[in-house]
């Protein structure tokens, strides 16, 4: 269990109560159904705009759920942080006040520290690699293995890869990323693979990297293309290189004990959406990356792609290092699952 997860420890079986029938009404939520007549009625939080792929694929989970229940259970997508900034919505998901999100692997690790794993750099190859992983055992293992820190995985979706980006000086070879500040989010593992490269991390709000950014508080950040153009990072941060050094899984979970007091049909109802709508999010991801890049070379974006890998693995060996006992099972894992 992370630090905030020890912290919060309890906090989270008290609000056993029931979060049923606490169901969240409130405005602002997108629910394109009806919800007049629903039984059960739940927030979905998520930090993206309303048309970003992870919303699309919310709202999709949102949709099928509502049909397979004939509208008995309502999930209303809060979209672009209304609910708050990731870390305080995983709290309030661990303590049931909300009771979905679609969230960051990366800021979960600080509650359930084996989703540090997504944050280990260059572990996978491309997506289908990654792919192949989640969808293993293991890889369903690993979201199963939140619950001890009150949270029920309900799927992974596609979180592309992340890559540098800064605000004056491109960083074309690892060696670049020494002395440069950049924001990282909240986890001790991309704290550390910052640290490996010689940069020195800074973790931070995703909403607070735009204003950081065009201040100089710091250098540069990092993420997937559809992040970087949506929260227009690329206007204050032109100087792109795809090393696609992470693929931190996105996953959809849910409180435990609003989880635990569904019934089963409910349950498999909600399980079944959440898997149904991987290829639907998927294929919105791909879609979205691929018209980002096109957006980003016509605004100008200097975007330096990354054709060897090699040194920059290497540069990253420290964290791999450091990490590499804790999360040897997993590791050994995608090793073996790289031929497939
Ligand atoms: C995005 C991710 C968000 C958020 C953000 C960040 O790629 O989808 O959930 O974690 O990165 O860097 O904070």
């Amino acid at each position: 269990m992370g630090r905030r997860g020890l912290l919060k420890a309890g906090a989270f079986s008290a609000a056993a109560m029931s979060t049923l029938s606490l169901a969240a009404c409130g405005d602002g939520g997108s629910s394109s159904g009806g919800s007049g007549g629903a039984e059960l009625k739940f927030r979905l939080a998520e930090t993206h705009p309303e048309d970003y792929p992870t919303t699309l694929g919310d709202k999709k989970f949102a949709d099928l759920v509502r049909e397979a229940s004939d509208g008995r259970i309502d999930i209303q997508v809060f979209a672009g942080g209304q609910l708050g900034e990731e870390s305080d919505v995983i709290e309030q998901v661990q303590m049931g006040s909300i009771e979905m999100t679609r969230v960051s692997s990366a800021p979960m690790t600080e509650f359930s520290s084996g989703m540090g794993l997504f944050g280990l750099p260059y572990i996978f190859d491309d997506a289908d690699h990654m792919w192949r992983f989640l969808d293993d055992d293991s890889g369903q293992q690993l979201l199963g293995s939140m619950e001890d820190a009150g949270f029920k995985g309900l799927c992974y979706f596609d979180p592309g890869a992340r890559s540098f980006y800064t605000r004056e000086k491109a960083i074309l070879t690892p060696a670049d990323v020494k002395g440069q500040k950049f924001r990282v989010q909240e986890s001790e593992v991309i704290i550390d693979f910052i640290k490996a490269l010689g940069g020195s991390p800074t973790p931070m709000d995703y909403g607070e990297v735009y204003s950081s950014l065009q201040s100089g508080l710091i250098d540069g950040a990092e993420n997937n293309e559809p992040s970087y153009y949506s929260a227009t990072h690329y206007e204050v941060a032109p100087n792109f290189t795809r090393d696609e050094h992470m693929r931190v899984a996105e996953i959809l979970v849910m409180n435990q004990d609003s989880w635990n007091g569904l019934s089963d049909e409910d349950k498999d109802i909600i399980q079944q959406a959440a898997t149904d709508a991987i290829p639907f999010q998927r294929e919105k991801w791909d879609a979205q990356v691929e018209s980002d890049m096109a957006k980003l070379k016509e605004a100008g974006v200097k975007i330096t792609e990354v054709d060897d890998i090699t040194p920059w693995r290497e540069a990253a060996q420290p964290v791999l290092d450091k990490y590499g006992e804790e999360f040897a099972e997993y590791l050994d894992k995608i090793d073996e699952l790289r031929q497939a």
